[in-house]
């Protein structure tokens, strides 16, 4: 089977492709592990919501009966958000496997910056990426969110990567990957719920417009592939980053101490997080999510104006 008889593209999805608009692929992980319902589907429909609010068309990713869905029907955003459904999370080694046995997953990032390659979009939009996890250095847990960006040419807009992470290590393996990493209107490395990292970023946009400019730039260099755009969480959401940080020890231990591995880490850390704050983290995540999908669509938009001008 070849890449494009899997791949089932909507039909507002391809004819805006072949029109040449903008196209913003979303992953769905955070449908079905990252959020819990009725708060993930919300989402999903408010980031697809805000994508065509800023002119651009949203291709949220899937597999489903065998086939890689982009641009996912409403059925399945629902299906993805029951977790009665069991939905799999699948990373970009799942994604064969999980197509031959035939049931339903979600996209982490680096699945669905795989699947939005092989469909010909360039912009993808999330909340955090997947990173170096803490005490990586002995469980070699590090999301292959990281490896796929390093070999796949597609943006992703994002707040960083999730502060549940090592973060300083998750920004020197992005370089030592040769992924930019361009901060909109920031210098700091955004920490997902907070504003800052005091990571400091070695490259800075003021625009949607410059940020197009630098990936027309990119994906026109030969041998170049993924490129991270970050921006913080909304600043009325933005929580300051010693609080977060006691949430994260807590629930990191926690997870630990069960012995939580694999893909259940994340999930699990990101819900007892949302548990310790009282609802905190999950009103944040819930915002950076839709204003990153409204960020990569003005991106996409400008650079989809670019290519039609040059
Ligand atoms: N952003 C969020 N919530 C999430 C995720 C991102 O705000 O749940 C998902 C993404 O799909 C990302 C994944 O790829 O978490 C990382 O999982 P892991 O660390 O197991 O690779
Ligand atoms: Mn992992």
């Amino acid at each position: 089977m070849s890449g494009t008889t899997m791949l089932s593209i909507s039909d507002e999805v391809a004819t805006a492709l072949a029109e040449g608009r903008a196209v913003v692929a979303l992953e769905s992980s955070l449908i079905a592990q990252g959020l819990p319902p009725p708060h993930n589907l919300e989402t999903a429909l408010a980031s697809e919501r805000a994508v065509r609010d800023e002119g651009a068309v949203p291709a949220t990713t899937a597999i489903d009966a065998g086939r890689v869905l982009v641009g996912a029907p409403l059925t399945v955003l629902e299906r993805l958000a029951d977790p009665a459904s069991e939905a799999r999370k699948a990373g970009s080694r799942d994604l064969a496997p999980l197509l031959a046995a035939g049931g339903l997953a979600s996209t982490t990032v680096s699945a669905a910056v795989r699947i939005a390659a092989m469909a010909g979009i360039r912009l993808l939009a999330t909340g955090g990426i997947g990173g170096v996890h803490r005490g990586a250095a002995t469980s070699f847990d590090v999301s292959s969110d990281i490896d796929e960006l390093a070999a796949t040419r597609v943006a992703v807009v994002c707040s960083g990567a999730k502060s549940i992470l090592d973060l300083p290590a998750t920004l020197e393996l992005l370089e030592t990957r040769r992924v930019p990493v361009i901060g909109i209107g920031v210098d700091d490395l955004p920490a997902f719920y907070s504003a800052g990292s005091g990571l400091r970023l070695a490259h800075r946009v003021e625009s949607p417009g410059e940020a197009a400019a630098v990936l027309a730039l990119h994906f026109g260099l030969e041998g170049s592939a993924g490129i991270l755009l970050v921006q913080p969480p909304p600043a009325d959401l933005a929580i300051p980053s010693d609080e977060v940080l006691s949430w994260i020890d807590v629930a990191s231990s926690e997870a630990a101490q069960r012995g939580i591995q694999g893909g259940a880490v994340t999930p699990f850390v990101l819900g007892r997080v949302a548990e310790l704050s009282d609802g905190r983290t999950l009103r944040t995540n819930i915002g950076l999510i839709v204003n990153n999908a409204r960020l990569a669509a003005r991106v996409a938009v400008q650079l989809a104006q670019l290519d039609r001008a040059g």
